[in-house]
């Protein structure tokens, strides 16, 4: 009976809108004049989701029948941002609605703009993973996505008098249509107590937790489309909900007090996102937060293994867990936790299956964002664990003694000093990940070659296989089919529509770089896409911007590494030449920030004002005459960044070289034809190698120099203040009230932090002025370039069509092939 064809099957339009008129009445009783935007979203939502789960359950019951190995991808965040257009956009259906809508006399851009950002992430690690379920989907591979459901994503920014403001997200307000409950597959999680050991009638040792707290953990299911193959994947996210009273243990029955604790902490471990990105803080309940859902997660995994298969030993042939960051790491031990206490395995025969199944990606080389608890902390949270962890730690420096003690030259005490899991009272993730994991894996090559020569050099000396490199990509169908249309349909009509699934194909846009027609096409469109993210300004920030001017746009999450202070410098640079040489040719540019940040990072917060500061005084400053204006874009979010990407004429890329992993934002702006202004750093090494160094513009130290700097010092910021008019002058600035009138002290952190005149302090940690004369020139050379239309729309179309490489299938293709192993799984 079921026998229905999922893959090609034909949009029904009349069907569809009888559908939508359906859920208007039975979700409000109102008929389709009546019901607001919101409702009709809602609606909407319905009707496709009604599309969606059959292809689900056609997806789960090959997977059933099929039984493939599985990749769990495990992550603190999934920064999925809106799901109605994407649903569309892969099930092929996008056009088809907007027209069946439009004949409803709906806009289907108005409905999209209804829905809530999923913002369950902060930045480029949450991204990422949305960006690989997408590609997982696509390339037809058998996977789950395994998270928080926070009831409260990344906070929403206004800015008030040129401040950050945080907002709560309350995404969930509406209740959310896409999203299933599914409370058969509850799983209870347990915090706290003590560990009890007695020998059973075997003479085994068990283990078991006591005067424990625990929370019922409650997942919801979201469907991941792949793009026109039928396969809907599967994103689950936990929420937690208070145990039930009867399921506290005969020895807590009628503990009044423990209950409300219990009912406490189920109220608290989901209700939001830690806001801080690449900053690590030590909080109680993000470690509450991070084995609540990697308990759960790993409970169903090896549950739903069993519900298959009789031998537990060869778990690691059905399954593997991929670890976004360290935030996940505990998975690892509470793998063994489950092996040993609930299949009463030996150690040895845990860590074998344990050891084969965890691999671990790194995204950061910040030492500040290392995960390292407190053992204090981690044993009362965790004492099951903790005892784990102690004896994976024994083991390790057991091992770490056998393979150097002997060796001439080595400090085997610093050797362990180094790599310990547990050292100075902390238990260090990282390394745990490393020693627990048969992969270890870094975002760009020149990220991964640090990780090897530098951060990680012991790890990867001890065990040089387990080091991959997995370059980053990004989803085309997002970032250029949904956000940049006029582009994707452009693509299309010259080289057909294959790189929807196969981005590579881009490459023969080649032939139509030196072509005037196509240059002036792609110029118009990069001019229509402009007009949009105008009127979006204007809307949003009440700012009127020349869409003719160069648009060139830093938008990513606040970091000092990042250096939004070095362009916003530069821009009081500008505006310093342009007073003092009123008839300076200045070509007009639009310099447009977005950046949430943390809300306890000052020198962040502090960087937002001083750009709506300067945003101030530049953008009404008569004599600039319109040649310059700053707009600082408020609430940079998943679904303004499909608009901004698409309208950049040049990608600001400028972090301190070695920094940054890789960057995804950079491949977004090639995608959309933004010319690379950039260090040498993460994945910009990679782009201007497709692209070629004359189609970007590189400027300052290289990530050696940078090292070199930095293990042996010789670089003083108060030389180039003291030689560089140019760089004194803005820094004086900072302190003398230009842009701060009222209030001339208040730019002084920043100042400092560049330039602490007590030589105690370090200074201009990330090498601001030393790259500030190198970064001048380069935006020079990008003016240059700009007056040179055709030759600009060259270059724009050349990163379009090199910019194959920096799919997310690529990346997921070469995850599956050199760590996972996935077979494809095809629906009939
Ligand atoms: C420990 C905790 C506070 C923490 C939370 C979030 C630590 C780090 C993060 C987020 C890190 C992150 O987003 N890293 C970025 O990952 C991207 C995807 O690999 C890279 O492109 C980017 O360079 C890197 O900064």
């Amino acid at each position: 009976a079921s026998e229905k064809p999922v893959k090609a099957k034909e949009f029904d339009k009349e069907l569809f809108k009888r559908s939508v008129e359906y859920n208007v009445r039975t979700l409000y009783r109102k008929n389709l004049e009546e019901a607001d935007a919101q409702q009709i979203f809602q609606a909407v939502s319905y009707a496709i989701k009604d599309r969606i789960v059959e292809n689900w359950m056609e997806t789960q019951k090959a997977y059933e029948k099929e039984d493939p190995k599985m990749v769990y991808y495990m992550s603190m965040e999934f920064l999925m941002g809106r799901a109605l257009g994407n649903n569309l956009i892969n099930l092929k259906a996008y056009k088809p609605v907007a027209e069946a809508l439009e004949e409803l006399g709906l806009d289907l851009n108005l409905i999209e703009d209804q829905e809530p950002d999923a913002a369950l992430g902060n930045g480029g690690l949450g991204r990422l993973a949305a960006c690989f379920l997408d590609s997982l989907a696509t390339l037809g591979y058998p996977a789950y996505g395994c998270g928080i459901r926070y009831r409260y994503g990344m906070f929403k920014q206004e800015i008030r008098d040129g401040y950050q403001v945080e907002v709560p997200d309350n995404w969930l307000m509406n209740g959310n249509p896409f999203e299933l409950r599914r409370p058969e597959y509850a799983k209870i999680v347990k915090f706290g107590g003590y560990v009890s050991v007695h020998t059973d009638e075997n003479g085994r040792n068990v283990f078991t937790q006591e005067g424990y707290q625990s929370v019922k953990a409650v997942p919801f299911d979201f469907p991941i489309v792949g793009y026109g193959n039928g396969i809907v994947n599967t994103l689950r996210i936990w929420d937690a909900e208070p145990v039930e009273c009867f399921q506290l243990d005969s020895f807590d029955k009628g503990d009044y007090q423990k209950a409300v604790e219990q009912e406490n902490l189920a109220r608290n471990i989901v209700e939001v996102l830690y806001p801080n990105d690449n900053h690590y803080a030590g909080k109680e309940l993000r470690l509450k937060q991070q084995y609540f859902f990697i308990s759960a997660s790993v409970q169903e995994a090896v549950e739903k293994y069993m519900r298959k298969h009789d031998d537990i030993h060869k778990f690691y042939e059905k399954v593997t867990f991929q670890l976004n960051d360290t935030h996940p790491t505990v998975a690892i031990a509470e793998l063994m936790r489950v092996l040993m206490d609930d299949y009463y395995l030996t150690w040895e025969e845990a860590w074998e299956i344990t050891t084969k199944t965890c691999a671990y990606t790194n995204h950061t080389i910040m030492a500040e964002a290392l995960e390292k608890w407190p053992i204090e902390l981690f044993s009362r949270l965790l004492p099951r664990i903790y005892q784990i962890v102690e004896e994976i730690n024994r083991r390790f420096i057991l091992d770490i003694q056998q393979k150097y003690s002997n060796v001439p030259g080595v400090d085997v005490q610093e050797k362990i000093r180094k790599m310990a899991i547990i050292y100075d009272g902390q238990v260090k993730m990282a390394n745990m990940a490393i020693v627990s994991g048969y992969s270890v894996n870094g975002v760009a090559r020149l990220h991964t070659e640090i990780l090897e020569k530098q951060e990680l050099k012991d790890f990867y000396e001890m065990f040089p296989e387990r080091f991959n490199n997995k370059t980053n990509g990004i989803t085309q169908r997002r970032f250029l089919l949904h956000a940049n249309p006029l582009l994707a349909d452009w693509v299309t009509a010259h080289v057909g529509d294959d790189w929807i699934t196969d981005l590579p194909q881009i490459s023969r846009l080649k032939v139509y770089a030196d072509d005037k027609k196509a240059q002036q096409e792609f110029m118009n469109i990069k001019y229509q896409n402009k007009v949009r993210l105008a009127k979006y300004i204007l809307e949003h920030n009440g700012i009127e911007v020349d869409p003719r001017s160069i648009f060139d746009v830093q938008v990513k999450r606040l970091h000092e590494y990042k250096r939004q202070l070095l362009n916003i410098l530069h821009v009081m640079h500008l505006y310093n030449e342009l007073k003092e040489h009123p008839e300076l040719d200045f070509y007009p540019r639009t310099f447009i920030f977005g950046a949430k940040a943390a809300a306890g990072y000052r020198n962040a917060k502090l960087t937002i004002k001083l750009i709506n500061s300067v945003a101030d005084v530049v953008n009404n400053d008569p004599a600039i005459n319109g040649k310059i204006k700053v707009v600082f874009i408020e609430n940079y979010n998943v679904s303004n960044a499909e608009i901004i990407f698409a309208a950049a004429d040049v990608s600001e890329q400028i972090s301190t070289a070695s920094k940054e992993a890789s960057g995804t934002g950079n491949m977004k702006f090639m995608l959309n034809g933004a010319l690379t202004l950039g260090t040498m750093d993460g994945a910009n090494v990679e782009i201007v190698e497709e692209v070629g160094e004359e189609n970007a513009f590189i400027f300052g130290l290289s990530a050696q120099e940078v090292i070199n700097y930095e293990n042996h010092g010789g670089y003083d910021p108060m030389e180039i203040f003291n030689n560089d008019q140019d760089v004194r002058k803005v820094l004086m600035q900072l302190i003398n009230g230009t842009f701060a009138p009222g209030d001339p002290e208040l730019f002084r952190p920043l100042y400092n932090s560049l330039l602490n005149t007590q030589c105690t302090a370090k200074a201009d940690t990330y090498f601001i002025l030393k790259d500030f004369k190198s970064y001048a020139e380069a935006q020079k050379r990008v003016e240059a370039a700009y007056r040179d239309e055709d030759n600009w729309a060259k270059s724009a179309i050349l990163n379009v069509s090199c910019s194959g490489k920096f799919t997310s299938d690529r990346t997921i293709q070469q995850y599956v092939d050199e760590i996972w192993h996935l077979d494809k799984v095809v629906l009939k």
